[in-house]
């Protein structure tokens, strides 16, 4: 398998077709900050007038050589990984010359991250106005439209309202773009809603997938772009022994699939992140959520088995989904 994140980042590579022009790029309003960087808003200019909305990653304040290493880092990864639908493309960078450091440069998505997208649907629901309760949409079953709060929502809201089945469907969508990641040996160790991004056409892309967290060698790389350890998203293993493997993104996945039964609710409501450990290692796991059908809620039981092998891979939760979706109108 390839090591990524000890790979070096050589001045020889930092300029090749990927390199943009910076009087191309408009750079624009703030859509999102984590503890290294900020993602901006901006545009490209194609030229013969044609211009793309894209999103700038940079590095904030007064950046360090580290700081400005792993951004390379980042770089690196995503352009050796070749586009794929359910992964956020990139579009180029700038690494030379610019008064801001590196810049990568990806696809505008403009629905936001899943995880957001999900809350605003959440929040919708909880709204009085509406006098909706999540119980009454069950995920993962051949439900009647008519009775499904989620359908009186896209009545009230223009349509622009996921159904189950479109939920099953980003599911699906985030189970193909693992599965090719995985055929890369390319382990994401941070796969969660936060990390997901839809499309104006309501694609799902996975994101961050080139951050190098270099979790093998120092610990302070095994933090998310928030500045956090993604501890309710983490395998057993990962938590008790910094092992990260395919099989540990599965296990995330199984986190994620519960994030989007429940519309992007936290994991393990009520509980601490120090009382997870014990409790996990004693074969402790999330119940299944009032609204999950039982056969979506065997999907991510597995991916929670202690032992990383007996967990389904992508491929087998993409076919166990693509199921699902069969028996959905
Ligand atoms: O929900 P959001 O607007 O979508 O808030 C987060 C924020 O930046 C921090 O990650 C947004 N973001 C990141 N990458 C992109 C992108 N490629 N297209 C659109 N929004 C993005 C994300």
């Amino acid at each position: 398998s390839i090591d990524y994140t000890i790979t070096p980042v050589k001045e020889s590579e930092s300029l090749d077709a990927w390199e943009l022009l910076e009087e191309k790029l408009l750079i624009k309003d703030v859509l999102g900050e984590g503890a290294f960087g900020v993602v901006r808003k901006g545009e490209y200019d194609l030229g013969e007038g044609k211009r793309t909305e894209v999103a700038i990653k940079m590095l904030k304040g007064n950046p360090d050589t580290e700081e400005k290493r792993q951004i390379l880092q980042e770089i690196n990864i995503m352009k050796s990984v070749p586009a794929h639908p359910h992964l956020v493309s990139l579009i180029g960078c700038i690494t030379q010359g610019s008064l801001f450091g590196p810049l990568l440069v990806v696809e505008y998505c403009s629905k936001g991250d899943l995880h957001s997208y999900l809350r605003n649907i959440l929040d919708k629901l909880h709204n009085p106005f509406y006098a909706n309760q999540l119980d009454s949409i069950i995920i993962g079953e051949d439900i009647k439209c008519a009775s499904n709060r989620l359908y009186d929502l896209a009545v009230l809201e223009n349509n622009d309202i996921p159904q189950p089945k479109d939920l099953i469907s980003y599911a699906r969508q985030i189970a193909i773009g693992m599965e090719y990641l995985t055929s890369l040996k390319l382990i994401h160790r941070d796969l969660a809603a936060r990390n997901v991004l839809i499309s104006s056409d309501n694609t799902v892309k996975i994101s961050d997938f080139g951050l190098s967290r270099d979790v093998y060698y120092d610990k302070v790389y095994c933090k998310t772009t928030r500045g956090k350890l993604p501890i309710r998203w983490m395998a057993l293993e990962s938590l008790t022994h910094q092992v990260y493997t395919s099989q540990s993104d599965v296990w995330s996945f199984g986190i994620l699939l519960w994030e989007i039964v429940t519309l992007g609710s936290t994991p393990y409501p009520g509980l601490s992140t120090g009382e997870l450990l014990v409790l996990l290692k004693d074969g402790y796991r999330m119940k299944k959520p009032s609204n999950c059908s039982d056969e979506l809620y065997l999907i991510m039981s597995k991916c929670w088995k202690a032992t990383p092998k007996e967990r389904p891979t992508f491929t087998e939760l993409r076919k166990a989904l693509d199921d699902t979706l069969e028996t959905i109108s």
